[in-house]
């Protein structure tokens, strides 16, 4: 019989609600208009999250995970035994089953992931798949530093996984900013490995983020749900829709949440007027070229050591050395 793994201590650094309202606030005090997207993965967002990349439309996840399976084995080659691996943003943590399945005796696994019920699903589902690796969860917004304990674990070296192209969620400057504090976490002798969606036909870009089903348009509209339920906003759902496009000057696709008609919402103790039609931009999703993503690493201190493509280029993954 097999030993049950003992449940992983959680490190809580959940964004506190005066955290929230702060956010909110400067972001919609802000011309034009923001909300962040880390606020989307509430419990219902991550489980929204999770049917968007069922959608027929939203083929990044499917394409990713059949390009790991792919170079796997060259992975494992790269990183070598008894990595500790670092997941920013790991959700459901499916890729990672893969990674961990496919690398050499990895020793740890340290998920960094804003939505605490999530984290606590994956991180237990994948003790009892690995139950030699010790599982090390932090639920934070890893926007901010987060401590990870490195010198306290005995691996060969830290191997950070950033997957999904969330990278594409920040603007060029955080990217940088983000890709220089992974460089820190992994040290001198770590890796990265990281997803990153690309430029393709913008029909194509368009209809992953407006699938016929709806689940986008929920998924964005949740935040607003979010918004009432943990600061006694009063958005009204009806009031407002979901609109995802392209723009070939940031090369992204901008998601916002637009007014239907002239309105004024309540957050906090502060009045917002919104006009009819006015947006509020509430994520960026940027697809990548090989110059632009090699240029964002070079900026960051970070050199692209294996390069490798889907079919078709529709998504990539990129090992990376300080
Ligand atoms: C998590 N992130 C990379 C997703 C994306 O494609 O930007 C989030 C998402 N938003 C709408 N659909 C998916």
């Amino acid at each position: 019989r097999r030993a049950v793994p003992a449940l992983p201590a959680l490190l809580d650094l959940h964004p506190t609600p005066d955290d929230l309202r702060a956010d909110v606030i400067a972001g919609l005090s802000s011309a034009p208009k923001t909300l962040p997207s880390k606020y989307f993965y509430d419990a219902r967002g991550s489980q929204l999250f999770e049917e968007i990349t069922r959608q027929p439309e939203y083929d990044l996840t499917r394409v990713e995970l059949a390009l790991m399976q792919r170079v796997m084995r060259a992975v494992r080659d790269a990183v070598g035994p008894d990595a500790h691996v670092v997941e920013l943003g790991s959700g459901s943590a499916r890729k990672t089953q893969l990674l961990l399945a496919g690398l050499a005796d990895p020793v740890a696994y340290t998920p960094v992931e804003i939505s605490r019920e999530t984290l606590l699903d994956s991180t237990q589902r994948l003790a009892y798949a690995f139950p030699e690796v010790q599982m090390l969860p932090v639920c934070a917004d890893f926007t901010r530093p987060v401590p990870v304990p490195s010198s306290l674990i005995p691996a060969a070296r830290t191997l950070l996984f950033f997957p999904g192209s969330t990278l594409g969620n920040f603007d060029p400057v955080q990217s940088v900013e983000l890709l220089g504090a992974m460089r820190e976490t992994m040290g001198n002798d770590g890796l990265a490995l990281i997803g990153i969606d690309l430029v393709k036909d913008v029909a194509d870009m368009e209809a992953a983020y407006n699938d016929a089903a709806g689940i986008t348009a929920a998924f964005t509209l949740n935040l607003l749900a979010r918004l009432n339920r943990e600061l006694g906003s009063d958005f009204d759902r009806r009031a407002f829709s979901h609109r995802a496009r392209w723009s070939a000057a940031n090369s992204r696709i901008e998601t916002s949440i637009v007014s239907r008609r002239l309105q004024t919402v309540r957050v906090g103790g502060h009045g917002f007027v919104l006009e009819e039609g006015e947006p509020i931009l509430v994520e960026i999703s940027h697809k990548y070229t090989d110059a632009h993503f090699d240029a964002l690493a070079t900026q960051a201190g970070l050199r692209v050591a294996h390069r490798w493509n889907a079919p078709a280029d529709r998504f990539g993954l990129r090992l990376l050395e300080p």
